[in-house]
C-alpha cells in the first residue's frame, strides 16, 4: 500500500474547521487504501513561544481529536513528533542543503514574521520548512494530504529530495500534494477573503471543533455575506457565501448545485439556520467522543507508544541510508 504522510500543529485547544475540511477529512479517507503516518508537529509550534505545560495538554488533546474523527490507530500510525529524533537529525542535513534565499522566499514565513518584523521571528520559524521537508522524506511518502497554504512547502519538500537524489544517490520519493480544490481553502466567516486560522482570524470568524455547538451555530447564523439575497456559488461576487455553501455541501456529502436548487428563493437567513444545525450535528458527537478520549490517558499514551515505535522504525532505516551517503563515518 503507498504510503502518505500529514502533520498538525497543537497550537490551539482545538483544530478548527479550515484544518478539518481542508484536511484532516481527507487523513480519514485515505487510510482506507494507504499506509498513513500521522503526527502531532510539536517540533514545529515551538518555532513561536509556547507555555510548556499548555503545550504538553495539547498534544493529548490533538491525539483525542485525530481519533474521535475517524483516525484508526491499526491502521494509521499516530504519532508525536518530538517522539522521532530522525525528524530533526534529517531537518539539518537538509537545511544543510538548502540556499538562504531560497528559504526566505517561502510566504508564510513572510506572513508570519510580518507582524513582530523580521527581527522578532526565530529562526525555527524561518527553517520551518525544511524540518517540514525532513518529516515527509523520511516515510518516502506517495501523497501529503494537505490544503492549499502547504503547497509552496510542499515544492520545497520535492526540490530538495531532487536534490538530495542527485547529488548523492536516490533516497527519497518525490511527494505529491493531495489537496482537494473543493475545499483547499476554507476561510474566515467575518473575513471571508482570508483563510480560516488559528492566529489570524478573530474568534467570530473561526469554527472550533471542540467549541460549545451553540456558540458555532451562532457564529454561522452571523457569518458575514453579501448584499444580495440569492444563495449562489460564486467565490468572486459571493465569497462568503460561497465558503458557506463549500462548508454545507462537505459536511452533509451534498452536491452544491443541489443545495443551490434547495435554497433557490428561500434568502440567506433559512439557509444560515440550516447550516447552523448540520454543524451541530457534525460537531456534537465529535466534541464527547474527543472529551470520552481525553478522559482515558492510558489508552492515548498506547496509541502514541504503538505510533512512535512504527514511525522510528522506518524513519531510522531513511536517515541510516542519509548518513551513510553525506559520508558520515558509521562504527561498526
Ligand atoms: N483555512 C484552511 N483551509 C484549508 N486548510 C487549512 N489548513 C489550515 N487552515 C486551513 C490545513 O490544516 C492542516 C494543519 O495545519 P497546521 O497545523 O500546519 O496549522 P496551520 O496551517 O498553521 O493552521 P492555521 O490555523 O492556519 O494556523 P496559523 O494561523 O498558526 O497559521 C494543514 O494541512 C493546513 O494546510
Amino acid at each position: 500500500r503507498p504510503r502518505v504522510l500529514s502533520g498538525i500543529q497543537p497550537t490551539a485547544d482545538s483544530f478548527h474547521f479550515g484544518n478539518y475540511l481542508g484536511a484532516l477529512r481527507q487523513w480519514v479517507a485515505l487510510q482506507e487504501e494507504h499506509e498513513p503516518f500521522f503526527f502531532i508537529a510539536d517540533l514545529h509550534a515551538i518555532t513561536v513561544e509556547q507555555d510548556p505545560k499548555l503545550l504538553r495538554e495539547r498534544c493529548l488533546r490533538a491525539a483525542a481529536q485525530l481519533l474521535a474523527m475517524g483516525i484508526d490507530p491499526e491502521r494509521s500510525a499516530i504519532f508525536i513528533q518530538s517522539q522521532v529524533p530522525a525528524h530533526a537529525q534529517l531537518g539539518w542535513v537538509l537545511q544543510c542543503l538548502t540556499g538562504f534565499g531560497e528559504a526566505r522566499r517561502m510566504t508564510q514565513f513572510k506572513d508570519k514574521s510580518a507582524k513582530g518584523g523580521e527581527g522578532a521571528a526565530s529562526v525555527g520559524l524561518f527553517t520551518y520548512p525544511v524540518l517540514q521537508a525532513a518529516d515527509i522524506l523520511l516515510y518516502r511518502p506517495q501523497y501529503v494530504p494537505v490544503g492549499e497554504d502547504q503547497r509552496q512547502h510542499l515544492e520545497l519538500t520535492r526540490d530538495l529530495a531532487a536534490r538530495f537524489n542527485h547529488r548523492f544517490k536516490k533516497t527519497f520519493r518525490l511527494p505529491e500534494p493531495y489537496i482537494l480544490k473543493s475545499t483547499a481553502k476554507i476561510l474566515d466567516l467575518q473575513l471571508p477573503t482570508a483563510k480560516m486560522s488559528k492566529s489570524a482570524s478573530s474568534p467570530g470568524g473561526i469554527i472550533e471543533m471542540l467549541d460549545d455547538p451553540k456558540v458555532s451555530a451562532k457564529k454561522i447564523r452571523s457569518a458575514v455575506t453579501d448584499s444580495g439575497s440569492e444563495v449562489r456559488f460564486d467565490e468572486g461576487e459571493k465569497p462568503g457565501i460561497s465558503n458557506l455553501l463549500t462548508i454545507y455541501s462537505a459536511l452533509t456529502g451534498r452536491e452544491i448545485e443541489d443545495l443551490e436548487k434547495e435554497y433557490d428563493g428561500r434568502g440567506y437567513g433559512d439557509f444560515k439556520k440550516d447550516l447552523a444545525e448540520v454543524v451541530v450535528e457534525f460537531v456534537t458527537p465529535f466534541r464527547d467522543r474527543t472529551l470520552e478520549l481525553l478522559d482515558d490517558k492510558a489508552q492515548l499514551d498506547a496509541v502514541l507508544r504503538d505510533g512512535a515505535a512504527r514511525a522510528n522504525a522506518v524513519a531510522e532505516r531513511t536517515l541510516a541510508d542519509v548518513y551513510d551517503r553525506v559520508g558520515f563515518v558509521r562504527i561498526g
